[in-house]
């Protein structure tokens, strides 16, 4: 099974939506591991988006990750990398497809209420970022039979 990061950014948090976003992804199916709010700190903004380094939106995103807690979660599930960013929409959430997280919710693109890891690759990065091994919880749920063939 697959793991994903997934964050709720600081816009979320603030406008109460982060039971709701967490509802889509465990009614969908997908198991939380690993969960918990933070603030992130500007040297750990920085490294996240790290690929995004030297463009000019660069600053204004790393302020704004920083700018109040976010919560952070690893979700567990089959095809969840690609599955969760289909769930979340395009990068603009005025382009997002009806329905997505980001359509649902958001306009602006430096507001889109949610971040998700694009790869496998990207994935495996960001959790080892944000989660210590210990923080990740192994355990099963007798639901699964019901949801997965
Ligand atoms: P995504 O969050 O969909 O993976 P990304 O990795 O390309 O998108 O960019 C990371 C974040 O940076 C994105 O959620 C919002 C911001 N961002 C991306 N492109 C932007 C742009 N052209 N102008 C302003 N902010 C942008
Ligand atoms: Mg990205």
């Amino acid at each position: 099974m697959e793991r994903t990061y997934l964050m709720v950014k600081p816009d979320g948090v603030q406008r109460g939506l982060v039971g709701q976003i967490i509802s889509r992804f465990e009614q969908r199916g997908y198991k939380i591991v690993g969960l918990k709010m933070m603030q992130i700190s500007r040297e750990t903004a920085e490294k996240h988006y790290g690929e995004h380094a030297g463009k000019p939106f660069f600053n204004d995103l790393v302020n704004f990750i920083t700018s109040g807690p976010v919560v952070a979660m690893v979700v567990e599930g089959k095809d969840v990398v690609s599955t969760a960013r289909e769930m979340m929409g395009a990068t603009n959430p005025l382009k997002a497809a009806p329905g997505t997280i980001r359509a649902t919710y958001g306009v602006d693109v430096g507001r889109n209420i949610i971040h998700g890891s694009d790869s496998l690759e990207s994935a495996n990065r960001e959790i080892a970022i944000f989660f210590r091994p210990e923080e990740l919880v192994d355990y099963e749920r007798a639901i699964d039979t019901w949801i997965y063939e």
